[in-house]
């Protein structure tokens, strides 16, 4: 790499790079093309482009534009403890695996104001957090000050939020998920659900209590897939009195995308996000005698049975999965060990953010299961549609922010904890060989990650988001 710097009309000091030699991965599929970055926008896309100050080779290599994640949980509560990873850890972990921009979760407890869950998220993340950031907002209690609240949000640049079927501390009933729905549809906002059936869990945790089977393996017996079915079915028909679109998130399984099917057979907006634990590893991880072995993938919805996994891929290839975001929520084995004693006091969650673009890669396209374009579609341009990023953030065309990943297909190398930046001490992809592997990653137009190493300071930015445009 050589150059110099020049200076651009706001007097700030900018340098022009060119990326040279690659092939982009567009919107219609890969294109040879070489890529014009200034400051931090990108200036132009062509095959004949040229100038810059500097030019950095990137022949062989795949451009993406920024990998977006749109479910992390940083620096969260859960299960009487906190996650590994804060917004400092969890961004550079994210960084480093091609992710640009993350959308994490504010989550105000019971009782409190979304303004309060607001404050607090900006406290987390700001000034430490290395790729830029947003949140989606937690409903867990419908009343006439959220209500009043939700204008409010919008203007600060949230325009998604995020109700939980399950969990007691956060969940929330029919009654209010449809009347948050309707006051969604009215401001143009959009809502992603978490889909298990709480009520008959607790039942099954209770008779496994009582049978004296609190081992892990008791975690996924607890939460069958056709309960995740039961909530996404009755969710949709709450959607459909509230007529109002809404993202499935975490999906795992064919029973529970038939329910999709279903509802957009009859006319509804339904899109769907998947994560890489469901399209790579499957339960039997559960059944390790060895408690830490087993324990370390507890998460909810569960890990599935591995006939899964094809309906997945299939899914994605079709169109019927617009996103692959990770649910980042992670714990160190330590944390894990909370139940030895009893698998519901194991906080789940499982690391994801550092390995979702070398994992997709490496079993989605290499393996034939989605093309480039799909690829590119699901970690990049949906997201920033659908959550309100596009066209600043998930495609590579003159105006959007210069956030690129460039990928070396030919590299390979074993996916291993101790490389791992994640403040976690074990990784789920241990021993994984990949195909392929992130040689750069390219911040609004700074060089932010090269072979690994993560450069420079946190210079992540808060995005404000637009409406849903998918
Ligand atoms: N699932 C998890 O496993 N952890 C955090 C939140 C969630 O939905
Ligand atoms: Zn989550």
């Amino acid at each position: 790499m050589s150059g110099e710097a020049g200076r651009s009309e706001k007097g700030v000091v900018s340098m022009k790079t060119l990326l040279k030699g690659g092939t982009v991965v567009t919107e219609s599929g890969p294109k040879r093309a070489n890529v014009l970055v200034d400051g931090e926008k990108i200036a132009g896309v062509g095959r004949l482009l040229s100038g810059g100050e500097r030019t950095v080779d990137v022949s062989g290599c795949l451009l993406f534009p920024g990998f977006i994640d749109a479910h992390t949980h940083f620096d969260l509560d859960v299960a009487g403890t906190t996650t590994a990873d804060n917004f400092e850890t969890g961004s550079r972990a994210a960084l480093r695996g091609g992710t640009t921009t993350v959308i994490d979760f504010a989550c105000p407890n019971k009782g409190e104001s979304l303004q309060h869950g607001l404050d607090l998220w900006h406290a987390k993340a700001g000034g430490h957090t290395w790729c830029d950031y947003g949140f989606h907002m937690t409903i867990d209690d419908w009343n006439d000050s959220i209500r009043a609240e939700l204008p409010n949000m919008f203007a600060a640049g949230i325009s998604s939020f995020k109700m939980y079927l399950t969990y007691p501390a956060m969940m929330i009933g029919d009654r209010d998920i449809y009347l948050a729905l309707k006051r969604l549809k009215a401001l143009g906002g959009i809502a992603g659900f978490h889909c298990e059936n709480a009520g008959v869990i607790d039942g099954m945790i209770a008779e496994r209590k009582a049978a004296g089977e609190l081992g892990v393996c008791s975690h996924p017996r607890t939460r069958p897939q056709y309960l995740e079915a039961e909530a996404v079915a009755r969710l949709l028909r709450i959607a459909q009195a509230a007529d109002c679109p809404v993202i499935i998130v975490h999906l795992t399984n064919h029973e529970a995308l038939e329910e999709v099917r279903r509802a957009r057979a009859r006319g509804q907006t339904v899109y769907v996000e998947t994560c890489p634990q469901y399209l790579l590893l499957d339960e039997n991880r559960y059944f390790s005698e060895d408690y830490s072995q087993a324990a370390r993938y507890v998460c909810a919805p569960p890990l599935r049975n591995r006939a899964e996994q094809k309906f997945l891929w299939e899914g994605l290839k079709k169109g019927e999965i617009q996103t692959i975001s990770t649910d980042h929520c992670s714990f160190t084995l330590a944390q894990k060990d909370m139940g030895r004693e009893d698998f519901t006091k194991i906080p789940g969650g499982l690391p994801g953010v550092e390995t979702r673009g070398e994992l997709i890669y490496s079993a989605g396209v290499a393996q034939h299961r989605i093309n480039l374009t799909t690829m590119g579609k699901v970690l990049s341009e949906n997201p920033a549609r659908l959550y309100g990023l596009y066209p600043r953030k998930g495609t590579l065309r003159p105006g959007s922010d210069a956030d690129i990943v460039v990928y070396d297909p030919g590299a390979s190398h074993v996916i291993r904890a101790a490389d791992c930046v994640a403040n976690v001490d074990y990784n789920p992809y241990e021993g994984f060989v990949t195909c392929g592997g992130i040689r750069q990653v390219w911040l609004r137009g700074r060089l932010a990650v090269e072979n690994g190493r993560v450069l420079g300071t946190p210079e992540g930015q808060y995005m404000v988001r637009g409406k849903s445009a998918l």
